[in-house]
């Protein structure tokens, strides 16, 4: 039923033109890797939709991944202070201002999604994305920039 739901969503997100343009497909898998390495935002876009996907075969315990993203100088403390947080609270620091975003730790077949809104990045502004889970930020990570 959960799983019926969720294609659902995604159906009426990828048919809707607004939102085409304006989202990005990531994925992780077992072997601690994101498909993606950069991730460039148009201007045009109000909104940015955020899709992670697990391809691994690996539960959320041993090998979960999320999403956080947050000014590249602050990715370090950040995914360390998420350590511990713990899983209960995906691995991020609660009300952690760093935070701009961040997605709930998703394991083996599953999917997640997060909006957030363009205006809050500035042109020349120096963002990172990363893994939180524990160990994951230096092989998890990549650039995002709005161009
Ligand atoms: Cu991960």
């Amino acid at each position: 039923m959960f799983r019926r739901l969720v294609a659902a969503a995604s159906l009426l997100l990828m048919s809707s033109t607004a939102f085409a343009a304006c989202s990005v497909d990531i994925d992780g898998n077992d072997a601690m890797q994101f498909n993606v390495k950069s991730i460039e935002v148009p201007k045009s876009c109000k909104d940015l939709i955020f899709n992670l996907t697990h391809s691994g075969k690996l539960a959320k315990s041993v090998m979960g991944h999320n999403w956080v993203r947050t000014k590249t100088r602050d990715m370090p403390s950040v995914a360390t202070e998420g350590m511990v947080a713990g899983i209960e609270n995906n691995y991020v620091k609660p009300t952690d201002a760093r935070v701009i975003t961040h997605t709930d730790v998703i394991g083996a077949g599953e999917k997640t999604s997060v909006a957030f809104s363009v205006s809050q990045l500035v042109a020349d502004g120096d963002y990172s994305f990363f893994c939180s889970f524990p160990c994951h930020w230096s092989l998890m990570n990549g650039t995002l920039k709005l161009v």
